[in-house]
């Protein structure tokens, strides 16, 4: 069964003026493929330096397929989008989506459009992944 688990802080979102918005939302978006770990459980994101740039809209794909759940954490990052939806399962979440759980092999969809540069430091918050190596860089550029 395929699963994942969002925690959302706020219901408030940080989103561009409301005639950008619509022009923001109609845009194909760009797939862009994250993996939280590996089939070999390797604790990485593949890949772990991610460019997006400011006012596209994006699908990021997230897949877990090793054998234990991750998190994609990057709070920052999440203040500095402007995120449409969150899709997995049968579920379409809407508003602001701060991180998100994957257990294993889960996917998750999050369509978003950057709104703010900067580096932001990605990592699974589970004790021990990040220090082990599962973090990285997203980069708004
Ligand atoms: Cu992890």
């Amino acid at each position: 069964m395929v699963s994942a688990v969002f925690t959302s802080s706020s219901f408030a979102i940080a989103a561009p003026a409301n005639s950008n918005l619509i022009n923001l939302v109609n845009q194909p978006a760009i797939e862009v493929k994250v993996s939280l770990s590996n089939t070999a459980n390797e604790l990485k994101f593949e890949p772990d330096r991610i460019p997006f740039e400011v006012g596209k809209r994006y699908k990021l794909l997230l897949s877990n397929p090793s054998a234990m759940k991750h998190y994609f954490t990057s709070k920052d990052f999440a203040d500095a989008i402007w995120t449409q939806k969150v899709e997995a399962g049968h579920v379409e979440i809407k508003g602001n989506i701060r991180e998100l759980e994957l257990r294993p092999q889960a996917t998750a969809e999050w369509f978003f459009v950057p709104i703010k540069q900067g580096s932001y430091i990605l990592r699974c918050t589970i004790a021990g992944h990040s220090e082990a190596g599962m973090k990285g860089t997203i980069l708004i550029q």
